[in-house]
């Protein structure tokens, strides 16, 4: 860490914050120029409070050079980190795609999803059985009887389940249906006592990012769940709330390099919640392929035009054969596979 003084600083300033930086065990050197002093910081960082730095009289600006997040971080572990869900590889040269309907309405809605889910070549099935809706008088999602329509549906097809969770409360009944994969969405993405909760568990976690969150928020919510000793964490862009009305979010393809760069961790996109128009979905799920992305999270319902939530944003089943189509042949372009 350097710590930055002002230039009326006083021998007694910079000698507090010396006796500052000894109290938490770090050495310190001090450099003086002709107009600014300048002290770094000797030793483990982590034991810094910077508040309390920036608080002492003559510091100008306390400027960290480590990162923050430390398990998810590229520099902890180089290579990609691959994730095994139910012998499906996430994270390596397999791009995923996960198809399935926004929520679980009915058993037969459910039956017919999996159906097509699995003959357009996906190898996993989303689907929410709890519903975090804007309003409370819409449907709210089928609870844990979902989450039986869900499982009943996917095993057919050996399909691994993803499912979102809200509260601590559901995680029993999520173990009682054994979720494959734990999605955290958007709106919880910072619920820390729900991502320590996670961390506690031995399921892959599908991280949103939170509708304003920078990456480096992102991150460090992720190292949370790290932090518990849960590592298997997937990073999901679902578009980030921007000054344009004409889509639902801006998908910040972006973010895929960058996140490429800082963790070893998979990167996804939901294009579905970016555009939030079924049309959309096929451009911005190629441009996420072509970017890096390791999967898709795709809505698709049997009969959009019946879906009880999300219905304009969802591809039918023809669509979705069409779209892993397209994707196939950008995945060979960039030396992967579908
Ligand atoms: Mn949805």
């Amino acid at each position: 860490m350097i710590i930055i003084m002002n230039n009326e600083v006083t021998d007694a300033q910079i000698d507090a914050v010396a006796q500052r930086l000894k109290s938490w065990g770090l050495d310190s050197n001090v450099s003086r120029g002709v107009e600014r002093t300048v002290i770094g910081a000797i030793g483990d960082e982590s034991k810094i409070d910077k508040e309390l730095l920036q608080a002492l009289p003559g510091v100008e600006q306390v400027i960290r050079v480590m990162k923050p997040y430390k398990i998810v971080a590229r520099s902890y572990h180089k290579e990609d980190t691959v994730i095994d869900i139910k012998g499906i590889k996430l994270g390596g040269r397999q791009i995923q795609v996960i198809g399935g309907p926004c929520s679980v309405e009915t058993q037969p809605q459910m039956d017919e999803a999996a159906k097509y889910v699995a003959a357009a070549g996906c190898r996993l099935m989303r689907g929410g059985a709890f519903k975090p809706r804007t309003s409370p008088y819409t449907f709210q999602g089928a609870g844990v009887e979902g989450l039986e329509m869900f499982r009943k549906a996917a095993d057919r097809y050996n399909l691994p389940i993803v499912t979102e969770l809200m509260d601590v409360r559901q995680i029993d009944a999520f173990m009682k249906y054994d979720v494959d994969v734990i999605q955290i969405g958007t709106r919880n993405m910072q619920n820390f006592d729900l991502l320590k909760e996670v961390g506690r568990l031995h399921k892959p976690v599908i991280l949103k990012r939170g509708m304003s969150a920078t990456i480096s928020e992102w991150l460090m919510a992720a190292e949370y769940i790290a932090a518990g000793g849960n590592h298997d964490i997937i990073f999901c862009e679902r578009g980030v709330r921007s000054f344009e009305t004409y889509y639902r979010n801006m998908l910040d393809v972006t973010a895929i390099p960058v996140l490429k760069k800082e963790t070893h961790l998979p990167v996804i996109i939901d294009p579905s919640h970016a555009g939030g128009k079924a049309w959309m979905v096929p451009a911005l799920a190629r441009a996420a392929v072509a970017a890096g992305a390791d999967g898709l999270l795709v809505e698709m319902h049997p009969n959009p035009c019946e879906a009880w939530c999300d219905a304009d944003q969802a591809l039918n089943p023809q669509e979705l054969v069409d779209l892993m189509g397209s994707l196939k042949g950008i995945a060979q372009a960039i030396g992967r596979e579908l």
